[in-house]
């Protein structure tokens, strides 16, 4: 039930259940969810010298138990709300010696079980007055870009920095299913309750999920369920014609309809509380609706028609845009695509399509703007997609903590200060990203990309956490339990390397939010022109005079048309325009002078010589640091570590070194530009 051998348990180390496992605790209620609580006590209890009962009276230290219970004991039901606690919350609090954990469902109990473990020591010391949790975000979800079959340009996993897939190895499931529990329990612990299973470009093997192979996606459907967890698939949409031999897919067509509704009924037959269907269409090739001339809308619905009798739902993904540009062509940009195609359709969609937007408009790079059609679509349901796999971000081979990045995300307010921001419009609906685990022993690659997983489900269930007070968590949970030594130190080591490690990474890569500048294909390490004269729509525009993409109304591609105002006019105004944006926005002179006082080359050239500084700096802290924590990790991480400082550099002279030679602006500080 917990981490198998020579597995990272990372936030569930044994320890961590230490103050629940050294106490008496009563378990009330049942299902399928009180089971896995009353599991998870037992087993710390074993290990720690406590109890666990599922019922009799006490005394007790600890309660957990749903509303539903028959009669409940002494302090719970002394503290049992009038009101209901909801799905998934749960009502916690601590009196005459005792902490209560009361839900209405078990899968409150769980969230509540894993609340005291956070809260270890803490959960049995002094009163606490009740408490109310529940999840801002109904849907907290995981995409795996895993593929069943090795890719033959993208690998077991498209985008996978963490080794293979931990559902599928070599065209069949890997069949590790201790290991899928143990990460099921990982993703409970931080509030994933749903997560697809492969890949949104779906591959040949892939769309065989759907029908002969669906026994393969049942499988991980039981290993997820006592977590609470739901399975997804991602679907082709040409499955009629790719695995049901019909000469169509059109969504219009009756027997293509016929053939949805027949399939889906099979896999709700097999898999009863199946979430849904993923899909990517029209994108990046593959296939969708417009090859019969009908629209998102008309595709979307179809899938949506068929999920409907069981409670499923479609997330339909806006991701669509023309990657056979020609770079010649200065009217097509890709900014606006998913506004242009998507925001017309706004009231035609099922109310079970989820409409899934990168949080972005372009593609998961370190800095853009909002996505405007997260505003665009108010009769629509909207899902909010993040990247935790690390594309663009360094890879899981650079420490960089993306929470913080997320958290302004979230906290972006499309109408302007008095309107409702971003955790406002997907409150109540879904959060999702694509997810940076793999086979790896320490799940990420990375032994600090864990945190970024971490974060994504807490940020999902709160999304006004603060970023630092997550990694807080994180490290008392992953790192501290263990410690033999200065744990204050840990502690700081962590945060000074972690807490500004995203805009570290903005610094020493693409500036100013003009975003690629990174190797074709792969998209590891720097590569200015990389991207300048391909089809794919991510341009810089750089010459002799200046750099940035004109996406202004009046002399641009009117992207910053798409916003309403505030944003509207802020992004159209060169003043106005957040210096970290300008060059997303505007094509500027290199002596144009930012709202911070420097110019745009003063700038690049500073940023980049700061950026490579602090990876350098984060490297020593961290060689510090051996000593406070396990030798294999410390060792992972520093090979790390010494691999971002060469690749910062490596950035930071690329860029510096083009930008000097195509403006011929020497550096204010003289400092060695190659
Ligand atoms: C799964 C980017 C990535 C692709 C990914 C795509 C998507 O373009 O590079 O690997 O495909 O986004 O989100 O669908």
């Amino acid at each position: 039930m917990t981490t198998p051998d020579r597995v990272h348990p990372a936030w569930l180390p044994p320890e961590a259940f230490r103050a629940i496992g050294s106490r008496r605790t009563l378990v009330l209620g049942d299902g399928l969810l009180a089971e896995t609580v009353h599991d998870e006590v037992a087993q710390a209890s074993a290990r720690y010298g406590g109890s666990v009962r599922r019922a009799g009276d006490g005394p007790y230290d600890l309660v957990l138990a749903l509303t539903t219970a028959e009669a409940l004991p002494g302090v719970a039901g002394e503290v049992r709300p009038d009101s209901a606690i909801g799905d998934e919350g749960y009502l916690l609090a601590r009196r005459d010696g005792v902490t209560v954990v009361l839900a209405d469902e078990p899968a409150g109990l769980l969230y509540g079980l894993f609340h005291v473990v956070r809260l270890g020591e803490r959960a049995f010391a002094g009163e606490r007055p009740a408490e109310h949790h529940r999840p801002a975000v109904r849907r907290r979800m995981l995409d795996h870009w895993d593929n069943v079959d090795v890719h033959p340009v993208m690998g077991q996993v498209e985008r996978g920095y963490a080794g293979g897939s931990v559902f599928w190895r070599d065209g069949a499931p890997r069949g590790d299913l201790v290991r899928v529990r143990a990460y099921a329990r990982l993703l409970a612990a931080c509030g994933i309750n749903a997560i697809s299973v492969n890949n949104v470009n779906v591959h040949a093997t892939e769309a065989h999920l759907l029908t002969d192979r669906l026994g393969d996606v049942a499988a991980l459907a039981d290993v997820f369920r006592p977590y609470g967890i739901r399975v997804h698939l991602s679907v082709s949409f040409a499955s009629p014609v790719v695995v049901g031999g019909l000469p169509t897919s059109d969504p219009l067509d009756e027997d293509v309809r016929k053939w949805w509704a027949d399939v889906t009924g099979r896999v709700y037959d097999t898999i009863p509380d199946f979430g849904g269907y993923v899909v990517k269409a029209d994108s990046e090739g593959q296939p969708g609706p417009f090859a019969y001339g009908r629209d998102h809308a008309d595709g979307a619905n179809l899938l949506a028609e068929a999920l409907a009798p069981y409670g499923g739902v479609v997330h339909w993904r806006a991701f669509v845009y023309n990657h056979r540009q020609d770079w010649r062509d200065r009217s097509t940009d890709r900014a606006r695509a998913a506004y242009d195609h998507f925001a017309p359709l706004d009231g035609r969609f099922r109310d079970n399509v989820i409409l899934q937007v990168k949080h972005g408009p372009i593609d998961f790079q370190p800095r853009e703007p909002v996505s405007p059609v997260i505003a665009a679509m108010p009769a629509t349901r909207v899902a909010v997609e993040l990247q935790v796999t690390q594309e663009y971000t360094g890879q899981q081979r650079h420490v960089c903590y993306l929470a913080p990045m997320w958290r302004e995300v979230l906290g972006f307010r499309p109408w302007g200060a008095d309107g409702s921001d971003v955790a406002d419009l997907v409150g109540g609906g879904d959060l999702v990203a694509v997810s940076n685990v793999g086979d790896d022993p320490y799940w990420t690659g990375h032994p600090l990309a864990q945190a970024n997983l971490y974060a994504f489900g807490r940020l999902a269930w709160e999304p006004r956490l603060d970023p630092v007070a997550i990694l807080d968590e994180w490290i008392d949970l992953t790192f501290v339990p263990a410690a033999t030594g200065d744990t204050e130190r840990l502690r700081r080591t962590l945060h000074e390397i972690m807490d500004d490690s995203w805009r570290t990474y903005e610094r020493y890569t693409a500036p100013l939010g003009v975003g690629f500048m990174v190797r074709p294909g792969h998209h590891y390490g720097p590569d200015v022109d990389g991207y300048e004269y391909t089809p794919w729509g991510t341009y810089h525009f750089a010459d002799r005079d200046g750099v940035g993409v004109d996406r202004t109304r009046a002399t641009g591609t009117g992207f910053t048309g798409q916003y309403p105002p505030p944003w509207s006019e802020v992004y159209e105004s060169l003043a106005d325009c957040p210096d970290e944006l300008l060059l997303f926005f505007h094509h500027v002179p290199y002596g144009h002078v930012l709202r911070s006082g420097s110019t745009v080359i003063q700038h690049i050239y500073d940023t980049h010589f700061a950026g490579a500084e602090q990876a350098a700096e984060a490297g020593r802290r961290w060689e510090e640091a051996v000593g406070l924590f396990d030798p294999a990790l410390h060792a992972r991480v520093k090979d790390l570590l010494d691999e971002q400082v060469r690749c910062a550099e490596e950035w930071r002279d690329q860029i510096n070194a083009y930008f000097f030679r195509k403006s011929g602006v020497p550096d204010a500080h003289g400092r060695r530009i190659p």
